[in-house]
């Protein structure tokens, strides 16, 4: 390449707008108008300058790649739905110092390029691979935050068959992972990143039993709580022997009622199943809440994907079982008492509230006191929660305090509660 001699003078780098991955190098002598379509960035101090020194004829030129976007963990491109490919150029990639170093391959901290994930409430399989790049990568997976990451387990490919890689992974709702792109010989180039994502199948509710002519059943359900599901599954066993289902009805076409002829050999049980393109969902708990286990030849491959969190209510209220997940209180409640979350919140989950989880927070633990012990407000009358408690919680911080039952009922008096009740307010 031959350069007129002009001193201080600036090659013009330009980058492809549309790709801003790319970066090439225009011989000038001086400031000139770029092609259509292409526009100059905001150059970082002296990166992607070349300046003649007035007396060389000709010079080596050095070019400084554009770094890609997403070069750092904290600029990860957000997938924000699968399936997704994206492609990019990460021959001006960098390491940071932050970065991990994979638990497969060389263990290639060069040319990284960052994506984050995170899994749709059913969970499910998260299958991403590198075909179609034109280097040789190493693709790995990662929990945490960055600069503080945890190898996901199996998350780690350096060769799929070619010199590019893919993994496929477990992974639970709303968890997000981070995926990195490393180049196994420090090169980068052109990067093809493919992301599926399989769901987990859900619950199905409800199960209701009708006779229909000549013998035979209706069954129906509720639909499944994972609106990825579209279609279920009947298993068919014998009554005495519960794990003996088989398949019935591999697909009702996505309906939730069907109709069955039972077998005049034997009385039969049934369990529905929800189930989407790839995996199906529960078979069910037992009455200890375990899960049932799934036919020796089931439809589908099992992937159980549970239902979010039942919350529709408060602990002090009754109703519709409430999830573990809704509360910490209601998690020990659930763990003694595993009604509460399996079938209904009735008036003695409520009264657990009080029981297991010493909480005063339920009115049920006020007893004749014109307002609760977590409440302040005017003064309580000792023993006025008494029963329910024994010995009375008022008394004892009222024997402590006199104000409280004196004068007014006052965050003092509620801040003691735990001090001296060994109760709380949560
Ligand atoms: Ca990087
Ligand atoms: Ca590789």
């Amino acid at each position: 390449m031959t350069w007129s001699p002009v001193r201080r003078t600036h090659v013009v780098l330009a980058v492809l707008a549309a790709s801003a991955h790319s970066v090439v190098a225009m011989p000038a002598s001086g400031p000139r108008p770029l092609p259509t379509g292409w526009t100059s960035p905001a150059l970082p101090n002296g990166s992607g300058e070349v300046a003649s020194d007035g007396e060389a004829a000709s010079f080596p030129l050095e070019l400084v790649l554009a770094s890609p976007p997403d070069d750092n963990c904290s600029a990860a491109t957000v997938i924000p739905a699968a399936p997704q490919t994206d492609f990019q150029s990460t021959a001006g990639a960098t390491t940071e110092g932050t970065d991990p170093t994979p638990p497969c391959g060389n263990g290639s901290e060069a040319k990284t390029v960052w994506y984050r994930f995170t899994a749709p409430a059913s969970g499910g399989a998260l299958t991403v691979d590198t075909f179609g790049s034109d280097y040789d990568t190493i693709l790995s997976a990662w929990s945490g935050v960055c600069g503080q990451f945890t190898a996901w387990p199996g998350g780690c490919n350096d060769d799929f068959g070619t010199s590019q890689s893919q993994i496929s992974v477990p992974v639970p709702g709303g968890q997000t992972l981070y995926l990195m792109v490393s180049a196994y010989f420090g090169d980068g180039g052109s990067l093809v990143l493919h992301i599926y994502f399989n769901p987990n199948s859900g619950d199905v509710s409800g199960l209701r039993v009708g006779k229909a002519a000549g013998g035979d059943l209706t069954l129906a359900w509720n639909p499944s709580c994972q609106g990825s599901d579209t279609d279920y599954e009947v298993y068919r066993g014998v009554i005495g022997s519960w794990t003996s289902h088989t398949p019935s009805i591999c697909s009702t076409g996505g309906a939730t009622t069907t109709t069955v002829t039972p077998p005049a050999s034997a009385q039969s049980y049934y369990l529905v199943v929800a189930r989407n393109a790839t995996y199906e969902g529960s078979y069910g708990r037992d009455r200890a809440g375990v899960e049932r286990p799934p036919s020796v030849a089931p439809c589908l491959t099992r992937a159980l994907g549970g239902c979010p969190p039942q919350c529709a209510h408060g602990k002090c209220a009754t109703g519709a079982a409430l999830d573990a997940a809704c509360d910490a209180c209601a998690a020990q409640v659930c763990a003694v008492d595993p009604f509460c979350c399996q079938l209904a919140w009735d008036s003695t989950c409520v009264s657990e509230v009080r029981t297991v989880c010493r909480s005063l927070i339920c009115a049920g633990s006020w007893g004749t006191c014109a307002h609760g012990l977590c409440e302040t407000g005017g003064a309580l009358r000792a023993e006025c929660d008494n029963p329910p408690l024994t010995p009375s919680c008022v008394t004892a911080i009222c024997s402590a305090d006199g104000f409280c039952c004196s004068n007014l009922w006052d965050s003092t008096c509620v801040s003691v509660i735990g001090t001296v009740c060994g109760m709380n307010c949560d």
